[in-house]
């Protein structure tokens, strides 16, 4: 093996961008590589239209994709709402049933979780990790005014399935309301806004 992707190495993260300083590859999706995800459909094709906004960006870091590596991506969701329902990323399931991690950087937001009628809602604010078990989708939402900045870790090879969330959705979304934001679950689902944990213990 090259020496060079078995060998230690630090990263360095900036809270506030998302900026890996060691390097890395970047990346956005803008509005329109979410299109038919939001439930305001009308919204939806009147932002693409005036301007396809970047809704969420970040940086992968340098480790190898090789079995056994830990991987570590940044994601910073910009504040906003596609008609009332807030930016948010699209959402997968890992190909390989492994788990992964979430730690906020700045900003306020939350992790949406899905595996069959379960829902869980994961608050997310600086300090905290929402932990995503082997099989269940996640999606992240920024719910607050200013940038929503996450670290994820991650199997490397662990690999992202987009299809299920295209075809069935998350099971819940969530809106601005009077009291900051609902988190509203679709029918026939079952709904865990107890930080998610409690359930299980
Ligand atoms: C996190 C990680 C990445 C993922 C990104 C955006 O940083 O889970 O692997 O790509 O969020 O999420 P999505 O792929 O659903 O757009
Ligand atoms: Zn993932």
């Amino acid at each position: 093996m090259d020496p060079k992707l078995d060998w230690p190495q630090v990263l360095r993260l900036e809270p506030r961008t998302g900026v890996v300083e060691r390097g890395g590859v970047a990346g956005s999706r803008r509005l329109s590589g979410l299109a038919g995800l939001f439930s305001d459909r009308e919204a939806e094709r009147a932002a693409i239209a005036a301007g396809d906004p970047v809704v969420y960006d970040g940086m992968t870091a340098p480790i190898p994709m090789l079995e056994g590596h830990v991987g570590v991506a940044t994601t910073r969701i910009l504040p906003g709402s596609v008609g009332s329902e807030f930016y948010m990323t699209h959402g997968h399931v890992h190909v390989r049933p492994e788990g992964e991690t979430y730690t906020c950087l700045s900003g306020r937001g939350g992790l949406l979780l899905r595996r069959g009628t379960s829902v869980v809602w994961i608050e997310m604010e600086p300090h905290f990790v929402g932990c995503i078990p082997p099989g269940w989708w996640h999606r992240t939402y920024n719910i607050g005014n200013e940038p929503f900045v996450f670290v994820a870790h991650y199997p490397r090879l662990s690999g992202h399935d987009y299809a299920p969330v295209i075809e069935h959705g998350m099971g819940a979304r969530v809106f601005k309301s009077a009291n900051a934001y609902a988190v509203v679950p679709d029918a026939g689902m079952r709904l865990d806004m107890d930080r998610g944990i409690g359930r299980h213990v």
